[in-house]
């Protein structure tokens, strides 16, 4: 009795399985901007997932952030290191032009550390109060799909379930937002509007 229910158990685990992978797929497309961009989607209606555990990093070295765009889920924790004999510091003036979410993380030495933890989706951009020519940026994902462009200014982004969607390009802080309806594999192009 207790092996049949078992059985049962794992057989429509496995159906559910299959049907959840079948009900997804990859959103991909390209973006016409110079330089690499961000495209995140947020579902529509919009809905809130679990924050990720792991932590994300982003280091000052060379006199520069590394890499030059980070794109995190939100409620990620980054992780800034200083790799450089100088001091260097971390905040935001804004998070997508919202000057009531400017933050400084702070100054710190070689082999120290700062973190942040990311509440807000959205255009961060980073700036080192000691260093001005020193820029770098987050985008902050509202939901754990996004992806940056490569190269060629392609972008793809793998198990998305299907539905509605409200997919923003990030492309040097300026932002274009599309609605998709994602069915299994999906394209969606960003024209050349920034
Ligand atoms: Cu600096």
């Amino acid at each position: 009795m207790k092996f049949t229910s078992l059985l049962v158990v794992m057989l429509f685990s496995c159906l559910l399985f299959s049907c959840l992978k079948a009900f997804a797929g990859t959103l991909s497309g390209g973006v016409k901007a110079a330089g690499q961009s961000a495209v995140v989607l947020e579902t529509v209606p919009a809905k809130a997932f679990p924050a990720p555990t792991q932590t994300a990093a982003m280091n000052q070295q060379g006199m520069k952030f590394v890499p030059a765009l980070l794109v995190i889920q939100k409620g990620t924790t980054v992780v800034f290191s200083n790799d450089d004999n100088v001091p260097h510091n971390v905040f935001w003036p804004n998070i997508s032009g919202n000057k009531a979410l400017s933050h400084t993380v702070g100054t710190f030495n070689k082999g120290k550390t700062l973190s942040f933890k990311y509440e807000n989706a959205g255009n961060v951009p980073l700036l080192c109060n000691v260093h001005p020519k020193m820029t770098g940026t987050i985008v902050v994902s509202p939901s754990p799909y996004f992806a940056e462009t490569d190269a060629d200014g392609n972008y793809s982004i793998k198990d998305v379930p299907d539905g509605a969607y409200k997919a923003t390009e990030w492309h040097n802080g300026k932002a274009t937002t599309l609605t998709v309806t994602v069915k299994g594999d999906t394209k969606l192009d960003f024209a050349a509007a920034n």
